[in-house]
């Protein structure tokens, strides 16, 4: 495409998997963008030369005029939100988005919005993701799985038959995403990591996650988690809300209960299946 003639209207900051979906995604839209990534040589660029030889880009560093020129950046989930140069587009009046936020938007447009569950947390989460994708697919649903593992999200939306999504989400992409809108969410806990994106204060990156209770119908948390308890009860309202946890659990809640001897993974006082039957080993896994 000829940028010289064209306004932009988006700039894909990030290419990698995620620049790469997008780019796939916004072709198919006809819309009129421009890529940018401080790497030499970053990871999609042969695609990109060989499959969209119209599409204008710039690799090396983030120096390049696009970025206060458009409307809007959409930024590879890897890199900072408080890189200058993004700040500085920002600043111009660019409105800063994700690969996730254009899911959603995906969805929200189609005549018949589909669900999505929608899974964060610092430990887990890509077990957690992959065994609701099992269990859907076990109960003949169609299902959709991807975002921070496996297939980028955008690239779910190919397929019409889909009738469930399965996102994992990690703290960066949840950062630029003011659309979700879920099923159901949980974060399944928090705890020490990525720190360097956010001032080394644990507060800040936990709420980055909160925000994935903020547009769902069903909220799930963990009870044993101090910040994912929190987040749920600030967010609760007219919504439905769960725990699980490995203590007792009150009714309406999934838990561990002891009955004769032996260890029950429970519903309130209903108890479901023993929990030496649960084939994966480990106290995380019957959480
Ligand atoms: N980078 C630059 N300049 C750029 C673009 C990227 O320096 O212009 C660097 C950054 O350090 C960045 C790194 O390159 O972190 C990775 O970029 P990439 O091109 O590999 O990114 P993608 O391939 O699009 O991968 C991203 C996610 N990566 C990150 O969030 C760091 C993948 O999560 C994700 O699977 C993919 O999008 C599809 O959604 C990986 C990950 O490590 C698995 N996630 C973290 C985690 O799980 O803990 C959050």
């Amino acid at each position: 495409m000829n940028t010289q003639q064209q306004k932009i209207e988006s700039v894909i900051v990030g290419l990698g998997t995620t620049g790469l979906s997008v780019v796939r995604h916004l072709a198919s839209q006809q819309r009129i963008f421009v890529v940018v990534d401080s790497r030499e040589n970053p990871p999609g660029a042969k695609e990109l030369q060989h499959d969209y030889s119209n599409v204008e880009y710039h690799f090396g560093d983030f120096d390049s005029p696009w970025l206060i020129q458009s409307d809007q950046l959409i930024v590879n989930p890897g890199i900072a939100i408080a890189t200058p140069e993004i700040q500085q587009a920002k600043q111009a009046g660019a409105q800063l988005i994700g690969d996730i936020e254009l899911f959603f938007q995906g969805v929200q447009n189609n005549l018949e919005s589909k669900p999505v569950i929608a899974i964060t947390g610092s430990n887990g989460k890509t077990t957690v993701t992959s065994l609701i994708e099992l269990m859907a697919k076990k109960s003949g649903i169609d299902v959709g799985m991807g975002g921070n593992i496996g297939t980028a999200a955008l690239d779910l939306l190919n397929n019409d038959n889909t009738e469930l999504f399965i996102l994992e989400l990690s703290s960066y992409q949840l950062e630029t995403t003011p659309s979700l809108q879920t099923l159901a969410a949980v974060i399944l806990n928090v705890s020490e990591d990525h720190l360097d994106r956010y001032n080394n204060d644990l507060e800040e990156y936990a709420q980055a996650k909160a925000v994935i209770y903020d547009n769902c119908e069903h909220i799930i948390y963990n009870r044993e988690d101090a910040y994912s308890q929190r987040f749920a009860t600030q967010a609760a309202g007219d919504k439905a809300i769960v725990s699980f946890g490995l203590n007792e659990p009150e009714i309406g809640h999934y838990g561990v209960s002891q009955k004769d001897g032996k260890d029950w993974l429970a519903k309130g006082n209903e108890l479901l299946m023993p929990c030496d039957e649960v084939k994966l080993p480990g106290l995380h896994n019957i959480a």
